[in-house]
């Protein structure tokens, strides 16, 4: 896969750049994504796992599932990709990372600013008092986590379908992408919403829009370039193919 040259001019004069990404960004590091062929979403069932429904009516079925997941990220370590998204903070004069991703390889990676639009799994409260419960303290004798203040239930702080977007992340999502000069999208299908907005909102705005995937999705028609190819091999070309586009062009 090259690099298009004037891919590598535009960004040599960007100013903002953001990067958002989804599950295909982990994939490489061995985490399943969602919709592919043999996805998460191919023989679950997300009503009944990612869901406030779901969880109300079987919150052990939902706790036996982010457990798994829990133990699978728990083993899983940042892929290629995910260093490179790490290192270009410090190579654009403004770099915006988003994800729809709840694995925190990215903060495992060195991204120290990680807009989480969708939560994550590490973190918990309870679904009544909302009083935050850090880490597994309460996963380990795998009985349902109660909260000791208020009896309620103790549950992954991810935001399941139906849910509000944390305000804080999506703000701040929706800014970069109207104030950048280039979005990446990033191994994600563009399915979910309102996250699928955002290379929208930043193409309305006049930004360049970028897709790396190694499949079409329904963004694949509004990009202006596409890196078809795995983010583990196309974020680090593109990176060091950048750093040389500079050298020679200084
Ligand atoms: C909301 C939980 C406002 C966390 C997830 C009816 C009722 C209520 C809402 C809705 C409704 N109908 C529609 C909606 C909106 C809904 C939505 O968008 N539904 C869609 C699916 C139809 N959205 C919501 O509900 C959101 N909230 O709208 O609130 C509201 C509130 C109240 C009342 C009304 C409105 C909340 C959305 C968050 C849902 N949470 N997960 C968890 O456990 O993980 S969704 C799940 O999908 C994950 O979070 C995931 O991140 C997200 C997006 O998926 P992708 O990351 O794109 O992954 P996917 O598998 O789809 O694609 C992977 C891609 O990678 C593929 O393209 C593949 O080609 C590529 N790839 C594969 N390998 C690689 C690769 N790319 C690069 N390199 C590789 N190696």
């Amino acid at each position: 896969m090259k690099i298009p040259e004037k891919l590598l001019e535009l960004l040599s004069k960007a100013q903002h750049v953001v990067a958002s990404t989804g599950a295909g960004v982990s994939a490489e590091s061995g985490i399943k994504t969602f919709r592919d062929p043999d996805g998460l979403w191919s023989k679950l069932k997300p009503q009944e796992l990612a869901t406030i429904e779901g969880f109300m009516a079987n919150p052990e079925l939902v706790w036996s599932w982010y457990r798994q997941r829990l133990d699978i990220i728990s083993k899983t370590v940042p892929n290629p990709g995910h260093y490179a998204l790490a290192e270009m903070e410090g190579v654009f004069p403004k770099f915006t990372l988003i994800t729809q991703n709840v694995d925190r390889l990215h903060h495992k990676a060195g991204s120290t600013i990680v807009h989480e639009l969708h939560g994550n799994i590490v973190e918990n409260h309870c679904q009544q008092c909302k009083r935050n419960y850090e880490g597994d303290v309460f996963l380990s004798d795998k009985k349902l986590p109660i909260c000791p203040e208020c009896g309620g239930y103790i549950r992954p702080s991810v935001v399941w379908f139906g849910e509000t977007l944390p305000h804080g992340a999506f703000t701040a999502g929706e800014y970069a992408s109207r104030d950048c000069d280039i979005f990446f999208s990033i191994g994600t299908s563009g399915e979910v919403q309102p996250a699928a907005s955002l290379p929208i909102i930043a193409k309305q705005f006049a930004a360049v829009l970028v897709e790396v995937n190694p499949n079409k999705t329904i963004l694949s028609n509004y990009a202006d370039y596409r890196l078809e190819d795995t983010s583990g091999k196309a974020l680090p070309k593109l990176l060091e193919e950048y750093k040389k586009y500079i050298k020679e062009n200084k």
